[in-house]
């Protein structure tokens, strides 16, 4: 058995001088129980924690290490980035790079701005959508997530066709009775809305792959009507690919599927690492953007020398190697398909999930196909699981709410010994 002491020792000091002892929260272990890992170090697809225990990582950072940790090319590119000076307060050629290469890679943004997280991004995309469309509503998703800007810590009011109610406190009634909330997979919920709203609708937002609610793929064509929709009702369509964007594919889950959006928000992997973000789309909405257009949006470190270096080698290999994406989606479509193989095996109530390199197993005996479903699940069970696989060396997400995420750093082995610890805990609760 594995020693957490270190671990322990951190965590105590930490909840005397940071809430929780984490700076997010499902870093506490609080859906999951017993004590968090802190981390020395890590390499590839490998991370160890203080207290010298290795585990293979399915984290990578909850997104960003699409090509493992430590990557040679990203290191060596922060050095020489760092050793010119940390940040400017003024432009610098990487971050021109940067925006030129988004623009390349993903054709639905004509310009784009760089911000320092997702919900940055997400944020000012829907100041913008608001200033652009001179509208004040909001379409959102049960069960997805956008980070924690006030206007999407919401939940559907007390009828789905009412206006938003906070889902934190902190948040005013004003700040959330512009968000409504849809149904995720269920088109009808958000002509429903639509129609009730026909031309207060300045956006509707969604993760064109739900990676928030675990893993919950768009069903066939629901992307495609929603944009239909959008357009009919001049509504603008965001897609909030902080997790698919350069995940699914060089264009993300809009290339993926073939829809296009009007805004498009990123994080995570445009930063390899970094504290990155951006927002971008239709050149007539970003030039409402300060300091071309009316709609204000600012930020210290955008665009930030030693960020941006690291976004752009990551991205950079992206490009030049789009095999990494076969091999990535392979992947998970072998671990996926053994998964389903085992959980058949044991009769085990699972549910296994995915897209491309991002996969769930959700204990469940049902299908998982919105967030009502998502949440028929046995998270206690789920405890067990995440405990067990800890023990032995496997890292998921603390939180039956996440995705399993690949990088190319994961080797067919990595897959092979997850899979038989999995088996292992499979064998010990459903063996008749
Ligand atoms: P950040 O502000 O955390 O960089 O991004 C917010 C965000 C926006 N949109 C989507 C689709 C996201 O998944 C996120 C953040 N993702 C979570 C993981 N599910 C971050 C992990 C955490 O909060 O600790």
């Amino acid at each position: 058995m594995s020693t957490s002491s270190r671990s322990e020792a951190l965590f105590a000091r930490a909840k005397k001088v940071i809430p929780g002892g984490v700076n997010s929260p499902v870093r506490a272990f609080g859906a999951v129980g017993g004590n968090p890992r802190f981390i020395a170090s890590a390499d590839k697809e490998m991370i160890t924690d203080v207290d010298g225990n290795t585990y293979i990582d399915y984290i990578g950072s909850w997104g960003p290490m699409i090509l493992g940790h430590n990557h040679p090319a990203i290191l060596e590119a922060v050095k020489k980035a760092a050793e010119k000076g940390l940040s400017f307060g003024a432009g610098c050629p990487d971050e021109v790079d940067m925006a030129e290469l988004i623009c390349e890679m993903v054709p639905s943004v004509e310009m784009v701005r760089m911000v320092n997280s997702g919900t940055e991004a997400v944020m000012s995309a829907i100041r913008a959508a608001r200033g652009f469309t001179g509208r004040n509503k909001i379409i959102k998703f049960e069960g997805c997530y956008h980070g924690h800007c006030d206007a999407m810590l919401v939940k559907a009011g007390s009828g789905v066709m009412t206006s938003g109610v906070p889902d934190s406190a902190g948040v005013p009634a004003g700040c959330a009775e512009d968000t409504l909330t849809a149904v995720y997979n269920d088109i009808e919920s958000v002509r429903a809305l639509l129609s009730r709203f026909p031309e207060d609708v300045a956006a509707v937002i969604i993760e064109p792959v739900a990676a928030n609610m675990g893993v919950v793929a768009p069903k066939e064509g629901f992307l495609k009507e929603l944009r239909g929709l959008c357009t009919e009702y001049g509504t603008l369509l965001i897609f909030d690919e902080v997790i698919t964007g350069f995940r699914l594919g060089i264009d993300g889950a809009q290339g993926y599927y073939g829809v296009t959006p009007d805004l498009t928000t990123f994080g995570k992997i445009i930063g390899a690492g970094m504290p990155v973000g951006a927002y971008g789309g239709r050149r007539e909405i970003m030039e409402m953007v300060s300091p071309v257009g009316k709609v204000y949006q600012a930020g210290t470190l955008s665009g930030n020398p030693v960020a941006m270096a690291a976004g752009l080698a990551q991205l950079r290999i992206l490009k030049a190697h789009p095999e990494l994406y076969r091999g990535m989606n392979e992947m998970g479509a072998y671990f996926r398909e053994r998964l389903g193989q085992l959980a058949e095996r044991y009769q085990a109530p699972c549910q296994v999930n995915g897209v491309g390199s991002l996969s769930c197993l959700y204990f469940s005996g049902e299908p998982v196909t919105d967030y009502q479903s998502a949440k028929q699940s046995d998270v206690k069970e789920f405890g067990e699981y995440f405990r067990y696989l800890l023990d032995h060396g496997i890292y998921v997400a603390p939180s039956q709410f996440e995705a399993i995420f690949l990088s190319s750093a994961h080797t067919k082995e990595d897959i092979d010994r997850t899979l038989s610890v999995m088996e292992a805990y499979f064998d010990s609760r459903y063996s008749k």
